[in-house]
């Protein structure tokens, strides 16, 4: 047996997002956003599950904070929903919006639990996308007095900030995939998208100085990590080039102020280029405080022109574990995510703000959830964070995806994340397995293996 340490202070934390837990879609005035009509659009989500009621997060917040102390976690990460606060993306302030936000804020806090407030976790105003969306410029202007209306609310108590959750999915699962709302399939539209989300964190983080709100703020996109199948050139290029659609068409240009060049000319090849306005690039290196990073999986692939994605890369099923929702298991990649970023990008503070894992395991004849499969990923991917600290990393945090189970996108509650077990029936919270190991590992603050 071994113990692994962590730093002194290492947060240790838990997180969810607006729409996959609040529910009450209609109520206090909350206006539509594009999931409420993705959901509502034959064929997009398993069984036409929607977010109305969710895990009813919105009625229930006080005893779900109660939950989270008795967990253990010193900080709670979540997103706002832009609906709520500005229901038609560009007009009038709704006050009962930012009240609700304003007591969750407050329960945290009395309860000694760090606020980790994330802007957008993809619920854009419904209004807005009816003008184009993310695709259209006037958008991120739109955004801007939207996180000024919740920097204003609650500067001073909440800390840490995230402008964006996952550009990856805002713009390429969304508009040229189309697997997430609005289900577009348009490679210049989600290069566009890309680029006004990216402009749109860039001004965000300077108005955020601008108004001198305290605390920090940073961006969390989504990452994986592609090895090739060989160390033939053009497999070495191929997953260069897949990785860095998903990581560093974002990360590069947030930390460097340049998009990566190899990508923009493959882009080109493909008819796609970013419509890059004077000043864009700037705005968006402006300097930030945080990264955040997700990452959940990774995989091996080969050059394959004829079947491989638009980068010429095809993935080559390794025989590895799979999680529930059929993403390889792959620990080691959170490491080489990790110290790739220090190499390419220097000492940024990390936090990692999303890994987890989907298993569907139902309560027992006793009531129980067994999860230990979940543990074991979650021990995995903790020890590859702790390698990098001990490398170098500057990691300061890690948030496991997720508090509860809750509505995955595309999969509806089909899929399960959470530590906590949720009945959709009767709303009841049932601690699974992994509940008690994480609580052990936050109060501890070491691992034994
Ligand atoms: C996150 O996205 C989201 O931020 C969160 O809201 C969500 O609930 C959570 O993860 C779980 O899904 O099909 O093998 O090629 C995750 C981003 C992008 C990670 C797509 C997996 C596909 C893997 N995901 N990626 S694979």
């Amino acid at each position: 047996m071994a113990i692994v340490q962590f730093p002194k202070g290492f947060v240790w934390g838990a997180a969810t997002a607006a729409f996959q837990v609040e529910g009450a879609y209609r109520e206090d005035g909350r206006g539509l956003s594009i999931w409420d009509t993705f959901c509502r659009t034959p064929g997009k989500v398993w069984e036409g599950d929607n977010g109305d009621v969710a895990c009813d997060m919105y009625h229930r917040y006080k005893d779900d904070v109660k939950l989270m102390k008795d967990l253990g976690i010193t900080s709670y990460r979540f997103s706002v929903a832009w609906p709520r606060i500005i229901p038609d993306g560009s007009g009038e302030i709704n006050p009962k919006g930012i009240e609700f936000y304003r007591n969750l804020v407050d329960e945290l806090l009395a309860h000694g639990i760090e606020p980790m407030l994330t802007l957008y976790h993809w619920d854009l105003p419904q209004a807005l996308q009816d003008r184009g969306g993310w695709a259209n410029r006037e958008t991120i202007d739109h955004f801007l007095k939207y996180a000024e209306t919740v920097f204003k609310a609650l500067d001073g108590k909440v800390k840490l900030w995230a402008t964006f959750n996952e550009p990856w999915c805002i713009s390429f699962l969304s508009n040229y995939i189309g697997a997430h709302a609005p289900g577009l399939r348009d490679l210049q539209t989600a290069i566009d998208v890309a680029h006004n989300v990216l402009v749109a964190h860039g001004k965000t983080v300077r108005l955020f100085r601008e108004l001198g709100i305290k605390g920090e703020i940073g961006i969390a996109p989504n990452t994986e990590w592609m090895e090739p199948f060989s160390d033939r050139e053009e497999d070495v290029e191929a997953a260069w080039r897949r990785r860095g659609w998903l990581n560093e068409w974002f990360l590069r240009p947030v930390m460097t102020g340049q998009y990566p060049e190899k990508l923009v000319q493959w882009f080109e090849k493909l008819g796609g280029k970013p419509k890059i306005e004077p000043g864009d690039m700037e705005l968006i290196g402006s300097k930030i405080d945080f990264l955040g990073i997700n990452y959940y999986t990774g995989g091996i692939g080969r050059y394959n022109p004829e079947e491989g994605d638009i980068f010429g890369f095809q993935e080559v099923p390794m025989g590895w574990e799979k999680t529930d929702i059929g993403w390889n298991i792959y620990p080691q990649g959170l490491y080489n995510v990790l110290t790739y970023i220090k190499r390419e990008f220097g000492d940024i503070p990390i936090y990692i703000t999303e890994n987890g894992a989907c298993y569907n395991d139902e309560p027992g004849a006793d009531g129980r959830v067994r999860d230990q499969r979940r543990i074991e990923y979650l021990k995995k991917h903790v020890l590859q964070v702790a390698r990098a600290i001990e490398s170098g990393v500057n990691v300061k945090g890690y948030y496991t995806w997720s508090l509860m189970d809750n509505f995955e996108w595309a999969y509806g509650y089909s899929m399960r994340f959470g530590i906590l077990y949720v009945d959709y029936e009767t709303q009841q919270r049932i601690k699974k397995d992994s509940f008690r190991w994480y609580r052990k590992l936050a109060r501890n603050n070491y691992i034994e293996v």
